[in-house]
């Protein structure tokens, strides 16, 4: 099989070709629908093709469950060989140009070389992640029983100084922001003491916070369960938006959206957030039951709309100190992570676009009329507007693929990371 670099430019432009005259005509066809609504296609596209969403460094490689992880073809064996899938996603989307890294995960000596290897790839960072829910061989004091909540203060300073290790090495990165998940928490009723679990996660916290550099800012993940199955210390976005609200202003709410109970309001809490000036961003993914990490948009594409229609409600009204920075947070089981990862940005893409065309003055206008049936059905026609033409033309103005997955496939990258990214494939289980 013949191998083109999907990264590059000719075999984009050429890739395209025989798409320019459909995408053209698809094009202009939606664009004399949206006008009859008063909506400025073009408008659109531009507001489109700036979103820009952080690939999960641990997205790249096949993810697993705690009963078996099943490796895919040419895995990414290093950081650097992460950034090389990183970049395929970001050239043929034009929309994820920056990478999320998880220490230790991700740990290298060697930074600077990343950070350039990345510069050299058109690719920067986003939020490091830390990680003190495993413990790492030779590490002195095991988080078994908790990390930055630990009842011994050895175990917490230990998981406060990995997270200033985080800091440290997304300050030579280039990252301004560190997203503190932990999995603190209990199975059973009487293990811990909830209300002294949480002051020892502020006290805890308070110490990280102090060593942000100026222009950081820290997310604080919320999660109703697991790997806790009774109580988690920031179980829900209340817990996460006390923390923020106490440890100071750069500190935020990052809301993954498989972190809730099945059928909980996502897009109220993201309200809630973005009036209290405390949405940090998000963990895009999906979810049936539990946190199941699969592909943005895949179970519950309307659930992502209404949450996008949020945003797009607090970007018109210009919302004060409202930035929300965009993960992706997935475990790719059974699919090409690289496929997986372009079709989930651009789920997102369709879910903003979708929210954008959406007749904002009609709306406003039923909704202060209390006409309930029309005011749900202009809100949802944005929903059934097939935006696919305007997601297309964001990519193809960025450079990006008309159809990222045929270009990605044809151009024979994983058979040839099979060849050149031999080695083991350690099955084992767990996420990454
Ligand atoms: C926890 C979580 C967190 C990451 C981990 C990989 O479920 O969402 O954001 O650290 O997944
Ligand atoms: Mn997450």
């Amino acid at each position: 099989m013949a191998f083109a670099d999907p990264r590059d430019a000719n075999y984009i432009a050429s890739a395209n070709k025989p798409h320019a005259a459909t995408l053209t005509a698809d094009y202009n066809a939606l664009g004399l629908q949206l006008a009859r609504r008063g909506v400025d296609i073009d408008d659109v596209t531009r507001r489109v093709a700036a979103f820009k969403v952080a690939i999960p460094s641990w997205g790249v490689g096949t993810g697993g469950t705690r009963f078996g992880r099943f490796p895919g073809l040419g895995e990414p064996r290093n950081v650097f060989e992460k950034l090389e899938d990183c970049a395929v996603i970001h050239r043929l989307t034009g929309a994820t140009p920056t990478v999320s890294l998880h220490i230790p995960w991700d740990r290298t000596d060697d930074y600077l070389g990343l950070r350039e290897h990345a510069a050299g790839l058109g690719l920067g960072f986003d939020a490091m992640n830390s990680n003190t829910f495993q413990d790492q061989p030779g590490q002195p004091l095991s988080y078994k029983f908790g990390s930055l909540t630990h009842t011994d203060a050895a175990v917490r300073a230990q998981a406060v100084a990995h997270n200033i290790e985080c800091i440290k090495a997304g300050a030579i990165l280039g990252s301004r922001a560190l997203t503190v998940w932990i999995g603190d928490g209990a199975n059973f009723p009487g293990q811990s003491h909830l209300g002294k679990a949480f002051e020892r996660y502020l006290e805890s916290t308070a110490s990280i916070y102090k060593a942000l550099p100026a222009d950081w800012r820290m997310f604080i993940e919320h999660k109703m369960y697991e790997p806790a199955f009774y109580a988690t210390v920031i179980q829900d976005w209340g817990s996460s938006l006390m923390a923020a609200q106490t440890l100071g202003p750069k500190a935020f709410c990052l809301v993954d959206l498989g972190h809730h109970a099945p059928n909980v309001n996502i897009e109220m809490i993201v309200a809630r957030l973005i009036h209290a000036q405390r949405l940090g961003g998000f963990h895009f993914n999906d979810s049936k039951y539990g946190d199941d990490d699969l592909d943005a948009g895949s179970i519950e594409p309307f659930r992502l709309f209404l949450v996008f229609n949020e945003l797009v409600e607090a970007e018109l009204a210009k919302a004060p100190n409202y930035n929300p920075a965009h993960m992706l947070d997935q475990s790719h089981n059974v699919t090409d992570p690289i496929e997986s990862l372009m079709t989930s940005a651009i789920e997102l893409q369709r879910a903003y676009a979708q929210a954008l065309v959406v007749e904002r003055t009609r709306l406003g206008e039923y909704r202060a009329a209390n006409d309930v049936l029309m005011s749900a059905q202009t809100l949802k026609r944005g929903f059934t507007t097939d935006v696919a033409p305007i997601l297309a033309q964001a990519r193809v103005s960025k450079g990006g693929a008309a159809d990222p997955v045929a270009a990605y496939r044809d151009s024979g990258y994983r058979a040839r990371c099979a060849q050149t990214r031999p080695g083991k494939q350690n099955p084992g289980g767990g996420i990454v």
